[in-house]
């Protein structure tokens, strides 16, 4: 094709996009777009998948039947969310098996959130609360991501993702009423998680290396840190409701702002941890290994299966 040719192709594109008309997988899109999209919907993916696994470890010491369900809906949702996320990039021409081989062989990322361990019942409450809280606040906005079939994910994995986000605040709330070894247990968790979900947003917007060309063509609609400040601003009072402390000194009310100040993120940390070397890297994905072949037989029976009835 010639440039002239590209270029026009580019700009049909970006007229689009501006107009607020969703990118469909048969129309033109620019490579760097496609790739864009794959790599961030297939992490997305990723993270969905492997944020099952800090959960799963209590759906066996689970104090009610009550709260055993609820968790295992919530997880069974999660792995939803993969699927629902590896389909809608798969229609950017990528296959799930490639990504789920990048996944298993380290060479794709999925959050940091998920190398952190949960200890107690109490981290239950926190990850719903915090960490799906989090994960609403960059959703909400995902949903009006420039890429249809991950827009319309979006949609769908929102409204679960908000009862994900009560389950866990209600297990807090319970806790917070509870006995001060219960108050205690809740504020230990608050403590170990409160930091490495305000990592889950990303970097700062000036060190955010994909955000430049993400912003122009609407696959995130809001920067890192814009949405770290919604976080911040929307949490806070829910903690002053459950009577429990933030772990930052530096959090304040600025009336000029209108937002809350906070501190700065350990972010030697948040790299040792996207590289590899948080706390259970290692165990997370030798956990995924493991289940994937596990797995093996039940891909082969669906593959023979399907060659025989199709
Ligand atoms: N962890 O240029 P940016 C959930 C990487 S779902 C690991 O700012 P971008 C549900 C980034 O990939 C949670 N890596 O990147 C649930 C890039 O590396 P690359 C997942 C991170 O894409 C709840 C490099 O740093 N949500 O929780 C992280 O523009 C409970 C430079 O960064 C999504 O994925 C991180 N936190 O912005 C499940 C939402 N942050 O690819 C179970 C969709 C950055 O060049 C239980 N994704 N990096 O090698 C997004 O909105 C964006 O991808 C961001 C990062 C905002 C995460």
């Amino acid at each position: 094709m010639q440039k002239a040719d590209i270029q026009s192709l580019e700009e049909a594109f970006q007229e689009r996009i501006d107009k607020e008309i969703k990118i469909e997988p048969r129309d033109w899109m620019p490579e760097a777009y496609r790739k864009n999209l794959i790599r961030q919907i297939s992490q997305h993916a990723h993270s969905e998948v492997v944020g099952m696994l800090p959960e799963k470890n209590w759906l066996t010491r689970a104090p009610t039947l009550k709260r055993k369900m609820a968790l295992l809906a919530k997880i069974q949702d999660e792995g939803g969310h993969g699927l629902y996320l590896y389909s809608a990039a798969e229609t950017l021409g990528i296959s799930r098996e490639e990504m789920v081989q990048q996944l298993l062989t380290e060479k794709a990322k999925y959050a940091s959130i998920f190398n952190y361990p949960a200890l107690n019942w109490a981290d239950m409450g926190v990850i719903g609360w915090l960490v799906d809280g989090a994960a609403i606040v960059n959703q909400v906005a995902l949903q009006r991501t420039s890429y249809g079939p991950y827009s319309r994910a979006m949609i769908r994995i929102c409204k679960e993702e908000s009862f994900h986000q009560r389950q866990g605040y209600d297990i807090c709330l319970q806790l917070a009423r509870g006995s001060k070894a219960q108050q205690d247990m809740l504020q230990d968790a608050i403590d170990r998680w409160w930091w490495p979900v305000l990592m889950m947003f990303g970097p700062h917007d000036s060190e955010s290396a994909h955000s430049a060309d993400s912003m122009k063509w609407k696959i995130k609609r809001v920067s890192n840190d814009n949405l770290r400040q919604k976080f911040v601003d929307q949490t806070v009072p829910q903690a002053n409701f459950l009577g429990m402390n933030i772990p930052d000194p530096e959090l304040k009310w600025n009336e000029e702002r209108g937002h809350y100040d906070f501190g700065e993120i350990d972010w030697e940390e948040f790299w040792q941890v996207v590289k590899g070397k948080g706390p259970c890297n290692k165990e997370r994905l030798a956990v995924r290994n493991q289940a994937h072949k596990n797995g093996s037989w039940v891909r082969d029976a669906a593959v023979a299966y399907a060659n025989k009835y199709n």
